[in-house]
């Protein structure tokens, strides 16, 4: 295990680290600003382009019908590049300005007047529901018999409960500079998560053939879901102008701009009905699942589908019914966001979990623990029938309970709130312990594959390519520690390529937090290839006196040439990474050749302690003149996935990432101010490439969800358009809303060998753990008088606000009730 740095920390701490508007500006470049509606739903009636054509430096303004195909969508070709005729939400893009600077295509724009005629407005999933304005079918997911269930359970209870949106708040704006190349190719560097999908757009909107299109993607600065698919048409525009004007076209969004076209994390609306016995054991659950997928379907159906694979969580539920249904508003399409659809179906069955504990006057700690997956008697399979395998849920309980002193703390909170209550005191304190259960990999079969390149060049210094993104989660150092350690060497010697589809072609986008574990596993395997003709090599050199190698006599040709194949390899244990000696062992070895240290050593028969050596690079250098390949290349798939979409059931993930954490808080009577007093975290990564970078993925995705949770609100007005739009009125944590005292803890689990190197994904699941902090607010607000009968039901996220109405809604009372209006 290392905790190396980031392979980039030294350049982002010095402003070195490229970024796309780093790159330097090509002679005639040009500059591209995007015109976008400012109407929710309106027929467009003219785009009056006079004035703006005749603005200086101003060199072309393109509409719909400039290109070759105007749709695009990720899983739903439903997407007009640019509006015609109609818009269909505040920031759909509608045409293109190509000027000489910046200044210029943003005085042009604001010279364009467009006429709408508007149109009736969807701006809410009730509005959605009533007019039946939907994204494909409603999905249902079910085990057992719901309905007999919940009416003979000891007790029911039924409610509801409103998650809203959150920005990605990406540093690096979207942005793409598209080159035209020789015979009408493009090459288009972009800030995008996925840049197979994004060349694809790019040809298609431009009627190109996919061979005359590569995306370049050397890294961004932070993607979070927001650029898995809405980098693509971005791409597409500077690829436009690029070939329009046959000159290099640049296109970076304002902060302002990206916030309003830009679609976020789906709001959801969920209700549900749960039955369960005096223990507070769950006899059946029926939840029913509803997002705002804004005016175009996006990935909200696949984001759909993750929400109720998740809608159990941690939780065993005997019967369980769980219908998902995406609606059709006229907000930005949205779209995936850290955690995908998890953290809503999360937050819906730890809001139920929260619900049931009130309702029988106990600790929800002992409502989770009561319900957590189990092998024991069978309680360890879920709704969609996979079988949780390496379940360490119930320790994870147990250990954090005791770590954080999960008891002793609540007594002492319990005796603070009795002086708030009395008076005595102005500051409620709550905490809470809630679990994850991610599961890992992509539900859509056929994104879970990977391929890699791996060259090593002769001074023994190598390069990797893989349709890896970087976005700042260290996949790029990840990959490079497997691969130099596979091969002996220091990570230094390891350069990770920018990605391009021109090296690794037909990949996924670097999402579902997979990209280690699939472009990690393909590069692995790649170098295995080679690696075994190395240690073939090794073995006969070995046996050479040195003055007879080819780098020295293979130019005068009078050595014989040492041929090696890998065909004598056990074939599985290079070609299948699944061979469960190759991942539990780690590092794969052939014929006992080990490479370690910039060495490579064969096992000496007449002298076992005293083991031949070469050094890496001398016998890569030898290969070279024994004409034996020093790249290779691989393609990897996860094996076992039987996931049926039709049917909803089958094995969805290959494994499962787990953790929990406790929250504590301070909430102020008087203002409904929150603070994170201190957080402890324990998750289960298995055994880590890097853990300096696991915990910096565990920090950032708690922080993230922190914010989503607690103080980002996306306030739109009443025509649909979004007010928030900026870091003024938009509040993602700062360094002053860290917890104090904030614990991260791994668990040491040798038990995992579902992934390459016994390793788990990281990038996703600790945000759930956030959610933690949302029930610890609940639960300061659990010992008011008001509360005593039923659950103070916040909204997600948990706004001063929120709180402030939850607090005193007499006084809120008169004003819009809290989940019908996002006005502020
Ligand atoms: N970490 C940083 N610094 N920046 C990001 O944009 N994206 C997150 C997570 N961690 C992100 C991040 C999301 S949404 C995902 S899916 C994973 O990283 C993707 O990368 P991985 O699969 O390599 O973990
Ligand atoms: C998690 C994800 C994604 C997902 C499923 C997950 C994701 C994604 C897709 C997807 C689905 C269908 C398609 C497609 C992509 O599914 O990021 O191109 O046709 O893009 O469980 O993160
Ligand atoms: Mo992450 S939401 O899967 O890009």
């Amino acid at each position: 295990m290392s905790t190396l740095p980031h392979d980039s920390a030294h350049n982002h701490v010095r402003g070195l680290s490229e970024f796309i508007d780093d790159r330097p500006a090509l002679r005639g470049e040009v500059f591209v600003e995007v015109l976008f509606s400012r109407q929710a739903h309106a027929r467009i009636r003219d785009i009056e382009l006079g004035r703006a054509l005749k603005h200086p430096g101003v060199l072309g303004i393109y509409t719909a019908k400039d290109f070759h195909h105007n749709l695009w969508g990720t899983i739903f070709k439903d997407q007009p590049l640019l509006a015609d005729q109609e818009v269909n939400f505040v920031g759909e893009a509608i045409a293109l300005i190509a000027a000489e600077t910046r200044d210029s295509a943003r005085v042009a724009r604001s010279l364009i007047r467009v006429a709408y005629e508007a149109l009736p407005a969807i701006l809410s999933i009730d509005q959605a529901k009533a007019a039946q304005s939907f994204i494909a079918g409603s999905r249902k997911i079910e085990r057992g018999n719901v309905e007999t269930a919940l009416k003979s359970a000891p007790h029911q209870l039924q409610g509801n409960i409103i998650i809203r949106g959150a920005d990605h708040f990406y540093l690096e704006s979207q942005a793409a500079i598209a080159y035209p190349k020789e015979d009408g190719q493009i090459e288009v560097h972009s800030s995008s998560q996925h840049p197979t999908e994004t060349q694809h757009v790019v040809a298609h909107g431009l009627g190109l053939p996919y061979r005359d299109v590569v995306c370049i993607v050397k890294r961004m600065g932070g993607g979070f879901g927001g650029k898995e698919s809405q980098a693509a048409p971005i791409a597409a525009y500077a690829a436009l102008v690029a070939q329009k004007l046959n000159r290099p076209a640049r296109l970076i969004l304002t902060k302002d701009d990206d916030m309003i076209m830009t679609g976020k994390r789906n709001p959801f609306e969920n209700q549900y009905r749960v039955g369960f016995d005096d223990e507070g054991k769950i006899v059946a659950l029926d939840v029913e699942l509803f997002s705002d997928g804004g005016a175009y379907a996006d990935l909200s159906t696949s984001i759909m589908e993750r929400a109720m694979l998740h809608s159990d969580n941690a939780y065993f539920i005997p019967h369980m019914r769980v219908v998902g249904q995406v609606c059709r508003t006229h907000y930005h399409p949205h779209t995936a966001f850290r955690g995908f659809g998890g953290p809503k179906g999360v937050a819906t069955i730890e809001r139920i979990i929260e619900e049931i504990a009130h309702a029988l006057g106990k600790d929800p700690l002992e409502i989770r623990k009561l319900n957590c997956y189990t092998a024991i008697g069978g309680r360890d399979i879920t709704h969609y029938g996979q079988k949780v395998e390496n379940n360490c849920l119930p320790e994870l309980f147990e250990r954090l309970e005791t770590s954080s002193q999960y008891k002793a703390r609540r007594a002492r909170i319990q005796k603070q709130n009795a002086k708030a209550l009395s008076g005595s005191s102005r500051l409620l304190r709550g905490i809470s312990l809630t679990a994850v259960k991610f599961g890992i990999s992509f539900t859509t079969r056929f994104l879970n594959q990977a391929n890699a390149l791996v060259i090593i060049h002769r001074d023994g210094s190598v390069q990797v390519s893989t349709g890896a993104t970087e976005m700042g989660q260290g996949v790029n150092a990840r990959i490079s520690e497997l691969v130099a350690q596979e091969l002996g060497i220091s990570r230094d010697e390891v350069r990770m390529m920018a990605t391009a589809t021109d090296k690794n072609a037909n990949t996924s986008p670097t999402a579902a937090s997979s990209g280690t574990d699939l472009n990690g596993a393909a590069a692995v395997l790649a170098v295995r290839k080679i690696k075994a003709r190395l240690s073939e090599l090794a073995i006969q050199v070995l046996k050479i006196p040195e003055s007879r190698w080819a780098r020295h006599t293979a130019g005068l040709g009078t050595e014989p040439e040492i041929e090696v194949s890998i065909e004598g390899f056990e074939k599985d244990k290079v070609n299948d990474p699944n061979a469960d000696a190759i991942w539990e062992t780690g590092i794969a070895s052939y014929h006992g050749v080990t490479f370690k240290d910039g060495m490579v050593l064969c096992p000496n028969l007449d002298d076992p302690s005293n083991p031949k050596q070469v050094s890496f690079a001398a016998l890569v250098n030898e290969a070279y003149h024994h004409r034996i390949s020093l790249s290779d290349y691989a393609h990897y798939r996860i094996p076992g996935l039987s996931f049926n979409k039709l049917t909803g059931r089958g094995d969805a993930f290959m494994y499962f990432t787990q953790g929990a954490a406790t929250s504590e808080v301070s909430v102020d009577l008087d203002t409904g101010e929150v603070k994170v007093l201190s957080v402890d975290i324990l998750m289960d990564l298995g055994r880590p490439v890097n853990e300096a970078l696991d915990l910096g993925q565990v920090t950032g995705a708690f922080i993230q969800g922190m914010g989503w949770v607690t103080t980002e609100k996306l306030h739109y007005n009443k025509d649909g358009a979004l007010l928030a739009y900026s870091p003024s009125t938009y509040k993602i944590p700062s360094i002053q809303d860290t917890p104090r005292d904030f614990k991260i803890e791994l668990l040491a689990n040798d038990r995992n060998f579902a992934n390459l190197r016994g390793t788990k994904a990281v990038g996703e699941p600790p945000l759930l753990l956030s959610l933690s902090v949302w029930t610890a607010i609940h639960d300061a607000l659990k010992g008011l008088p008001e509360y005593k009968e039923h659950y103070p039901r916040m909204e997600l996220p948990a706004t001063q606000e929120e709180v402030l109405r939850a607090l005193m809604p007499e006084k809120f009372a008169r004003l819009a009730p809290s989940g019908k209006s996002s006005a502020p």
